[in-house]
């Protein structure tokens, strides 16, 4: 049998399981601290559909590089111009001298990032939709 004590524990529990923990700083680019994978010292960030990346989106689009890797960006940049810095829809612009330059054309960019640093990017046809990103360097 359980008592009113009891019941009202295992509501509370249930509650807490079911909710987000606090985030320390919030998401840039939609990118939270636990979002970021290793990519490694060279790495591909497909986009627009291509090698199953989402329409709208970046594949992956939180990556954690080490100062010196490069990253390529893969996709047609025609539909998906890339463009340095936050989305237009969040206020933290990351690390100032961004290497990613803004690209309207072609369909594969090599950047090289030889310092550590936040550097966020975004799609300008489709920030709105979420198509954005961060390079973390460190
Ligand atoms: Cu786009």
């Amino acid at each position: 049998m359980i008592s009113r004590g009891g019941l009202a524990a295992v509501t509370l529990t249930a509650c807490f399981l079911s909710s987000e923990p606090p985030e320390q700083t919030p998401p840039l680019n939609g990118c939270a601290a636990s979002a970021f994978v290793d990519g490694g010292s060279a790495t591909t960030v497909t986009f627009g559909g291509e090698d199953g990346s989402p329409l709208f989106g970046y594949s992956p689009a939180c990556l954690h590089v080490a100062p010196g890797s490069s990253v390529t960006f893969s996709g047609d940049f025609s539909v998906h111009p890339i463009a340095p810095g936050a989305s237009p829809t969040e206020t933290d612009a990351g690390s100032p001298q961004s290497p990613i330059a803004e690209t309207v054309s072609g369909s594969s960019l090599t950047v090289q990032f030889p310092t550590a640093g936040t550097f966020p990017y975004f799609c300008e046809m489709h920030y709105a939709a979420g198509m954005a990103g961060v390079v973390l360097v460190q």
